[in-house]
């Protein structure tokens, strides 16, 4: 099977990393497919420790980081790495499929639909309302993200920078909708669960829960941020940190 999974890390990040790694393994044995795990300048070896003893078919790449200096954004968010190493994807030419998963998720149900497409771009819709400057829009969320061969182009790319530099955008989201929105095929939305409209019903049939916002689950002194308390209520939040903390990793 040609096929891999792909995240973006940082030291911080690599602890919601093993969680996922965990989180995958104990929802889908039968899973062992490469796993490039993708980092600018540096990864500790603490950190490479931590998610290799969570997965047995890691690969490393390192992100060529000078290339998206010049992509700015919003200052809505203090994003820890760059969101503009997302275009980097569109630079791996190995494997037919390529797929993409945020580090602040957690697998939970059985993914093999996911695993199975073969195409363009695959991902799940924005919930109404979502997506910051593509909220009236529409589009996907590119928090899980399958990318063939044929997207993963040189011509694609330099769309995306085209798009990423033009302007300061809320997060790559936005610009990976506006070049790819018309070609994506929609995943059924249990295969990215959003945190912050949790109810007790969607984490029932959740395949995979995303951990969205500017809060994560492993920073223990705020784990969740304002806005996720008051959107999906203190119970869901509890019940989301006790089923992140089922996976974390032992420090
Ligand atoms: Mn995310």
């Amino acid at each position: 099977m040609d096929v891999a999974f792909c995240s973006h890390v940082d030291d911080e990040y690599s602890v919601g990393l093993a969680a996922l790694m965990r989180s995958l393994r104990q929802s889908n044995p039968h899973i062992a497919i490469p796993y490039i795990v993708c980092y600018s300048e540096v990864l500790s070896e603490a950190s490479r420790r931590r998610i290799e003893l969570e997965y047995p078919n890691i690969k490393y790449r390192t992100i060529a980081s000078d290339l998206y200096q010049k992509c700015c954004f919003t200052k809505h968010r203090d994003w820890r790495m760059s969101p503009a190493f997302r275009y980097e994807l569109f630079r791996v030419v190995d494997y037919e499929q390529l797929i993409y998963l945020d580090a602040d998720m957690i697998i939970v149900g059985n993914i093999d639909e996911l695993l199975a497409y073969r195409g363009d771009v695959a991902a799940c819709s924005l919930p109404p309302g979502e997506g910051m400057e593509i909220k009236h829009l529409g589009g996907f969320n590119s928090g899980v993200l399958s990318l063939g061969k044929r997207v993963r182009t040189p011509e694609i790319w330099r769309k995306l920078m085209h798009v990423a530099e033009a302007s300061p955008w809320s997060g790559n989201q936005t610009v990976l909708n506006l070049v790819l929105k018309d070609m994506y095929h929609e995943l059924p939305s249990e295969f990215n669960v959003g945190s912050t409209r949790m109810t007790p019903e969607k984490l029932v049939s959740a395949r995979i829960v995303h951990y969205v916002g500017k809060r994560k689950p492993w920073q223990s002194e705020e784990p969740f941020g304002v806005n996720q308390i008051r959107l999906a209520g203190q119970d869901m939040c509890d019940t989301l940190l006790r089923l992140w903390k089922k996976y974390a990793p032992e420090e």
